[in-house]
């Protein structure tokens, strides 16, 4: 039977999760899915993480950390917690800002197999659109990825999204403890991992939102971050066996 954990980051997040989380319960109460959320939070000083914890919903729980640390160290600790859930056979990865729709859920969970799988939510094929991003962020994103697939030799379309499902079996079989980016080469690093250990990949068209609300965390420190880190990944892949278990 499938069951799937949620994880969602947040650092500054107060009113956008509040309303991820409402639409996250009415599809919850008719999908035919079963799915329990985790916010992995790196005490954000607008207090996410409070608001989360005072809306008491049973499904819904809450890792606190201590300080702001990036995306990469918030998503181990997620999955560290519900690897450790045997219940949970796949991870699903999702923004707090509303940019990753619940409309596209049902897509993403249909796809849902039963080998080692990563299911990647992708903005740049067909059936995928971003919506009100600016023009600068959509050629940022163009261009991560199609340097990192260059570089690492990976040919899927979105790299640096954060929209994904994981099957708890592919997640297991990695040396997530080796791994070390903290930015958005995190997402980049996921992706080489799965291909490295032969993971099957499924790509499914997804409509990705500007945010609304709260500030984006994105700078260009990360993105020149990213760019050293594709590069540094690019060698590495050629010794083999990087990233197994
Ligand atoms: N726990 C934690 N979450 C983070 C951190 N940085 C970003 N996040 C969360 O990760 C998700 C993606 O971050 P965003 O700032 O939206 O980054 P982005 O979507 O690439 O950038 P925008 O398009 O500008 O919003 C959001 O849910 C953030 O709250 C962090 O250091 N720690
Ligand atoms: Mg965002």
């Amino acid at each position: 039977m499938t069951k799937i954990a949620i994880l969602v980051p947040t650092y500054n997040e107060a009113v956008s999760i509040v309303e991820l989380l409402g639409k996250l319960t009415n599809f919850r109460s008719n999908s035919q899915y079963e799915y329990d959320l985790v916010v992995i939070d790196d005490n954000s000083p607008d207090r996410t993480a409070d608001i989360v914890e005072n809306l008491a919903i049973p499904w819904v729980d809450i890792i606190r950390r201590p300080g702001k640390s990036g995306i990469g160290p918030a998503y181990r600790a997620g999955f560290s917690k519900v690897l450790a859930d045997p219940q949970y056979t796949h991870i699903a990865t999702m923004d707090a800002d509303g940019s990753h729709r619940v409309e596209d859920l049902p897509a993403m969970f249909a796809a849902i197999t039963s080998s080692k799988t990563l299911i990647l939510g992708v903005r740049w094929m067909p059936g995928g659109r971003v919506v009100n991003w600016p023009r600068s962020r959509q050629l940022l994103s163009k261009t991560g990825t199609r340097y990192a697939k260059l570089a690492l030799g990976i040919n899927l379309n979105d790299l640096t999204g954060g929209f994904r499902i994981y099957s708890a079996e592919l997640l297991n079989s990695l040396k997530l403890k080796d791994m070390d980016a903290t930015g958005y080469c995190f997402q980049i690093e996921m992706a080489m991992a799965a291909d490295l250990a032969g993971a099957k990949t499924i790509q499914v068209p997804i409509t990705f939102v500007e945010r609304i609300a709260g500030e984006s965390k994105m700078s260009f420190g990360i993105a020149i971050e990213a760019f050293g880190y594709v590069t540094k990944l690019g060698i590495a892949r050629a010794i083999k066996g990087i990233y197994r278990r």
